[in-house]
């Protein structure tokens, strides 16, 4: 088994329906979550003028390679009806591979550690929330989110009620 950190947005349509869906089509891949962070309510980072997305970071746990990862994730995506017309438009599902162990690598379809994840708030408030004291690249990641502009992070829901929609306890 190898570990994973999963980043999942969703700004199109029921927002948090898509989430909990995302995470029920991973697990039946068999793709073993582990922990989610809470739910943020996020500002939409490069293209501005879209709807606020809804961003989680889940820990996982796979027997697959990071390419055959990254496959079966992009299948979860397009079972969720995601079009790839516009590269940095609204999306129902996204999916982004952040770290898988601490593997380094530099493919055109994939890149490890995710080459913007320290840019993003919306990626650290819920990856450190999951790990606070996460080293990556030499950089501590409580330190490079301190150093970020504030990018309009909220909380929405917390994880254990967002996995209780998952595992449909409401
Ligand atoms: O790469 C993830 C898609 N995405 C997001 C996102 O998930 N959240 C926020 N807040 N902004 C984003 N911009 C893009 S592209």
């Amino acid at each position: 088994m190898s570990q994973a950190y999963l980043s999942l947005g969703s700004n199109l349509g029921d927002r948090l329906g898509y989430l909990v869906q995302t995470v029920q089509l991973l697990e039946a891949a068999g793709i073993q979550v582990r922990r989610s962070s809470a739910v943020y309510e996020t500002a939409p980072q490069g293209k501005t003028d879209q709807p606020l997305f809804l961003n989680l970071v889940l820990d996982v746990e796979t027997t697959l390679s990071p390419l055959a990862l990254l496959r079966q994730i992009q299948t979860v995506e397009q079972q969720l009806g995601r079009e790839r017309t516009e590269r940095w438009g609204p999306r129902t599902a996204d999916v982004d591979i952040l770290l898988y162990e601490s593997l380094g690598l530099s493919t055109p379809e994939l890149e490890l550690p995710h080459p913007r994840m320290t840019q993003r708030s919306f990626v650290l408030v819920p990856l450190l929330e999951l790990e606070p004291d996460l080293v990556v690249g030499g950089q501590r990641l409580a330190a490079v989110l301190e150093a970020l502009e504030d990018q309009g992070v909220h909380l929405f829901l917390d994880a254990g009620a967002f996995l209780s929609r998952v595992r449909g306890v409401q």
